[in-house]
């Protein structure tokens, strides 16, 4: 938990680091040679899994990546790592990220996501070399538009409490942008899945239940609306847009996406696919998992990232949910043995 500030590589600071894309950001930015510095919450129950590989490379050896104990919402400790460790880039990408539950947990939905991100602004804000700042903003916060597709210049129009918060968040990285000269910007990304995904978001609940049931350990598999449509990514093309973002001579605010939709019945398809089962036989729609209000099927323009970051998705909507099939056939067959 030592952080040794080695002067000849860049620093960076990721929330969230344990998680999906802070895993994936946290690999890409040690391969560049980055220093990393992640910070992780005090729980009884250690959630490191995800990078776990990287502490027992980095962390013992190399002394590139270190984890320092914070929380979102203990400002005094945040501000006194920032000004230890000096970054010159932070990644944001820490809080409640589930949309369904933010109707459960509003209040807490929006301390972490929208006061969370105001309070690190506000340190940097008084940071003598402000470090560059990337928050990753939510499709989410389109809502109920009627714009298709979507791109920098559409009005938000949340229709759910983790939206609401995430359009606060994004407003408040232009606002300090603006007033502060702040390098701070949004990536406005759409769903993005890959084997790391958590297990309460579709994807990973479709994939991991079709190889449990091709592994006769589980008969069905319960699902909410079918026809729920989204544009899904790979998380391993978002983290390098990310990175990309930051390496701009001035900061903007880019949409991250694929542009193509699919349903959640195309996913279970695709999914029961690998496995060889016929999805009809499994799968049911159960009225528990409908969300009280969904958003219209947004659909993401990546235009903007395309033409001024260069940046493409290279891993596609077949190919990801694949690999996310065949790897948890992979760790559930090693699990049995
Ligand atoms: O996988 P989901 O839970 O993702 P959702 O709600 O679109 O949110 C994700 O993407 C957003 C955009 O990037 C992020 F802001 C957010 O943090 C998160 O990463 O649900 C996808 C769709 C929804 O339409 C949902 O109603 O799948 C539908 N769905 C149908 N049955 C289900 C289920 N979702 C879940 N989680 N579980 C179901 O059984």
């Amino acid at each position: 938990m030592s952080a040794i500030e080695n002067k000849t590589r860049p620093r960076a600071f990721i929330t969230g680091v344990t998680g999906q894309d802070g895993s994936y950001l946290t690999e890409l930015l040690l391969s560049k040679g980055y220093e990393v510095h992640g910070i992780v919450r005090r729980t009884s129950i250690s959630n490191r899994t995800r990078i776990a590989h990287l502490c027992d490379r980095h962390d013992c050896f190399e002394k590139t990546f270190f984890l320092h104990h914070a929380d979102l919402e203990d400002t005094t400790t945040l501000r006194r790592l920032l000004i230890q460790i000096n970054p010159q880039e932070i990644y944001h990408l820490a809080g409640q990220s589930h949309v369904g539950l933010s109707f459960e947990i509003p209040e807490s939905t929006c301390d972490v996501v929208a006061m969370g991100t105001l309070r690190l602004l506000e340190i940097i804000r008084d940071m003598p070399q402000k470090p560059k700042f990337f928050h990753p903003a939510s499709s989410e916060v389109f809502g109920a538009t009627q714009v298709f597709p979507q791109n920098e210049d559409t009005p938000f129009n949340p229709v759910n409490p983790y939206g609401v918060a995430k359009a606060f968040a994004s407003q408040m990285i232009k606002l300090y942008r603006q007033t502060y000269g702040i390098y701070s910007c949004n990536a406005i990304v759409y769903n993005h899945e890959s084997p790391r995904r958590g297990e309460h978001f579709v994807s990973m609940k479709i994939c991991r239940t079709a190889a449990e049931i091709k592994l006769g350990i589980q008969d069905g598999l319960r699902l909410g609306n079918l026809d729920a449509q989204r544009d899904w990514g790979d998380a391993r093309d978002y983290v390098r847009a990310y990175w990309m973002m930051m390496q701009q001579t001035y900061p903007e605010d880019f949409v991250i996406a694929t542009g193509q939709l699919h349903s959640v019945r195309e996913m279970v398809k695709t999914a029961f696919n690998v496995v060889n089962l016929d999805w009809g036989k499994y799968v049911t729609q159960d009225a528990r998992f409908f969300r009280p209000v969904e958003p219209y099927s947004l659909v993401g323009n990546p235009e903007k990232a395309k033409i001024k970051l260069g940046w493409y998705p290279k891993i596609n909507f077949e190919q990801m949910i694949q690999d996310m099939v065949n790897n948890e056939l992979n760790h559930l067959s090693h699990a049995l043995k």
